[in-house]
């Protein structure tokens, strides 16, 4: 049972600014990545209870929420590996054999981070954006999901980015498309990399 998180950066929320704001992390992680974990608890408790009484459809009709707080805990603790302060392992360009595989699939880095942004805007209401790798294929390509749907099948997610309005909202409002270019500034490419080796 999942009863707290952990965050793999700096216990310092304000270390992504100017990129992401002290305030969005702070939200971001301790209210809107908590109420996933609440409500996955919640969820989990629930069907027990349901099945230790035999009651196997109201079991079944807690799936919706296992999905949407099973997936929100799982899509953001993918996120926050992704983020790394700008002084740090954050933002720069891809190196090694991910750079050479995104040459491959998208031609170079920047052109990756121009369809991820137009994917990112392409997104009506709230959801992500990942670049993922085909573990049959080896092929790298970009897919997007609703709400908090995860990658499934054979894509394995190797970086998310958040597109709901929680995830920028209280520094760049309307400005959406300036939070998807600032966010490169804090990508770590180091923990994609890791990701594309070990997929
Ligand atoms: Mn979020």
């Amino acid at each position: 049972m999942l009863t707290s998180l952990s965050l793999p950066l700096p216990d310092d929320y304000a270390a992504l600014e100017p990129y992401i704001s002290g305030e969005i992390m702070e939200l971001h992680h301790s209210k809107h990545h908590q109420t996933y974990v609440s409500g996955l608890n919640a969820a989990l408790e629930s069907i027990a209870e349901a099945e230790s009484r035999g009651d196997f459809p109201r079991a079944a009709s807690v799936a919706p929420l296992l999905n949407f707080h099973g997936g929100g805990h799982r899509n953001h603790s993918l996120f926050w590996e992704n983020l790394a302060p700008a002084s740090a392992s954050g933002g720069g360009e891809p190196s090694g054999s991910l750079a050479a595989a995104i040459e491959r699939n998208f031609g170079s880095a920047g052109t990756l981070r121009t369809q991820i942004n137009a994917a990112l805007a392409g997104i009506q209401g709230s959801g992500w954006a990942w670049l993922v790798k085909d573990k049959e294929s080896g092929t790298l390509g970009i897919v997007t999901r609703a709400n908090q749907d995860i990658v499934t099948g054979t894509a394995v997610p190797l970086l998310g980015i958040d597109a709901w309005e929680h995830a920028y909202y209280p520094q760049y409002q309307n400005r959406k498309a300036e939070y998807f270019d600032a966010i490169w500034n804090v990508v770590n490419w180091k923990t994609v990399a890791a990701r594309f080796e070990k997929s």
